[in-house]
């Protein structure tokens, strides 16, 4: 113990004169505007815009994306802690989600947190998040699918040493393309009535804000950060000449190697980052990315083919770039014989509504299989089995990335979920999947260390309106500084703290920073740590009030 106390002693002295502690600060002002937009011939169509400057920071923070009246695509790094001034200027409530990241509630755009017409929020928090293609779009209560139609949305992209040290396509050759669809009123206006139980299909594809979207591409390799951010429509993704679909990153980033798949299966909030080649295509040549038809009661609407975007191969040049073997390892992989806890949730229909765990979104409440231990290792089961009416889902969880652990399928759902079945990515780290009619879907988690309210809830975004959300209650971490999870705080955890410094990954105290704080509280925190997770005691239920289910 006496030679662990001077290792402790003379650690601290080092690290304390370092001068590469500091994580850059990045301060954006943004604003929730009402604006024009001529996205037809004719008319300008009326949009609703987010619009930002840097005011802290590399200007590089934001970009503007060409031709669009999507919101600017924020660009910060791991460890970065990002200040958002956001202005509402339209004539609703809203609130900010930051689609996949792991923030404290505050922050998470929650509706019980959105500001009012006129009002400010500050977002501020610290990215603990790897690099993948985060987004933001609003999420006020029964809201949220219009505020998203009329144009609140952009990408998060979040980057870090892993991902930069790849050689993957930077600058123009590394482009983010959000998928959407609208329907246009006579006037050109954004028409979004003609919703049914399925949700809200429009007829005209925008990719990037943009209809009969061509993107001019080069005789090079592209990394293609997709973004489906359609109100319900699942895609089926695939290039008319038969390239393939190389998926390198999902929602939570790049996975441990590249997969290839035949057609990619791509539910509305996620994201799919595509290692497209266009190298040996000839100057000319015009691909067309499309969806594919997919079938079998996943819900009127759903599964219609079409063409979504073309690049057209217009100009010649010598590629140098090579498909990595391998890409940035996954970090901690669960073990689903090491849980702590299960949850299972079912998709149910009643009422002429869809419902997830038996009833409707209620503000402050979350019942009893909906509350946990942060840094809680367990398994989530989700049943679309039930019910007299089965619909694809695109299921969403905040708070936390997690791993796919199984999917199963019963003979009634078979027709359908063979038709999508070879383009699901279920590999590496995810906050959204496409939940088939007939299946269960479980995976595998450990809770944020962020105590607070965190929703799951259905992305196709009517559904979501409808009630189809539910809070998750996050409970204090019970061992803070157990990092190892091994229910002892011993040298290993310090070991933690110190070899994260600097970062949110080695943080005690839950303030997102890993400093001396962290390795005081490890010392005083020091011995057998039992986290008790199987039975949470009554005591820690949530004490905010429960009101009345809407
Ligand atoms: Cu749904």
């Amino acid at each position: 113990m006496r030679g662990f106390h001077m290792f402790r002693i003379t650690t601290i002295a080092v690290l304390l004169t370092s001068s590469s502690l500091t994580a850059d600060l990045v301060q954006i002002n943004m604003d929730q505007s009402i604006s024009t937009h001529p996205i037809l011939t004719g008319t300008e169509t009326t949009t609703w815009r987010y619009t930002g400057q840097v005011m802290q920071g590399p200007t590089s923070a934001l970009t503007v994306i060409p031709n669009s009246y999507l919101g600017p695509i924020i660009h910060v790094n791991t460890g970065d802690e990002v200040r958002i001034h956001m202005q509402n200027n339209l004539a609703y409530e809203s609130t900010t989600h930051w689609h996949g990241l792991d923030i404290p509630d505050a922050v998470d755009g929650h509706p019980k947190d959105a500001m009012p017409a006129g009002g400010s929020y500050d977002y501020d928090f610290i990215v603990r998040n790897r690099a993948a293609t985060y987004w933001y779009h609003p999420h006020p209560d029964m809201m949220t699918g219009e505020q998203v139609y009329r144009g609140l949305a952009s990408f998060f992209i979040v980057s870090d040493a892993a991902e930069q040290a790849l050689d993957l396509p930077r600058g123009e050759f590394d482009l983010p393309l959000c998928i959407q669809d609208a329907t246009f009123s006579a006037s050109n206006q954004l028409d979004y009535g003609n919703q049914t139980m399925s949700g809200f299909f429009g007829d005209t594809t925008l990719v990037n804000g943009n209809v009969n979207y061509n993107y001019s591409a080069a005789t090079r390799i592209y990394r293609l950060r997709l973004l489906n951010g359609s109100q319900s429509r699942i895609l089926k993704l695939a290039f008319s000449d038969g390239t393939p679909m190389v998926v390198i990153g999902v929602d939570g980033g790049l996975l441990e190697a590249p997969e290839e798949y035949p057609y990619l299966i791509m539910g509305p909030g996620e994201r799919l980052e595509v290692w497209a080649d266009f190298s040996n295509k000839n100057v000319g040549d015009v691909l067309s990315l499309n969806t594919l038809a997919f079938s079998d009661n996943t819900g009127p609407g759903q599964g219609v083919a079409k063409s979504l975007m073309t690049f057209t191969i217009d100009r010649a040049e010598s590629e140098t770039l090579v498909l990595p073997t391998t890409l940035v390892p996954m970090g901690e992989v669960f073990n689903a014989a090491d849980i702590q806890g299960q949850k299972t949730w079912a998709i149910n229909f009643s009422f002429g509504n869809f419902f997830i765990n038996g009833g409707p979104f209620s503000m402050f409440y979350a019942a009893s299989n909906e509350q946990s231990p942060g840094d809680a290792l367990e398994m989530v089961t989700i049943t679309n089995t039930s019910g007299m009416l089965k619909y694809a889902h695109p299921m969403h969880f905040h708070g936390r990335q997690f791993q796919i652990y199984s999917r199963s399928i019963t003979s009634q759902g078979a027709t359908g979920y063979n038709t999508v079945k070879d383009g699901l990515v279920d590999s590496g780290w995810q906050d959204t999947f496409v939940i088939m009619p007939y299946e269960t879907v479980k995976y595998l988690v450990r809770w944020s260390r962020h105590p607070g309210l965190f929703m799951y809830h259905c992305h196709n975004l009517p559904h979501e309106d409808m009630g189809m959300m539910r809070n998750f209650h996050v409970l204090d971490t019970t061992c803070p500084s157990d990092l190892t999870h091994d229910a002892m705080v011993d040298v290993s955890d310090f070991l933690e703290v110190i070899a994260n410094w600097g970062t949110p990954f080695g943080d005690v105290t839950g303030d997102d920073l890993t400093n001396v704080n962290d390795v005081l509280a490890t010392i005083s925190d020091w011995g057998i740590c039992n986290a008790g997770f199987r039975d949470i005691p009554n005591t820690n239920k949530p004490t905010i009030s429960l009101p009345s289910k809407k």
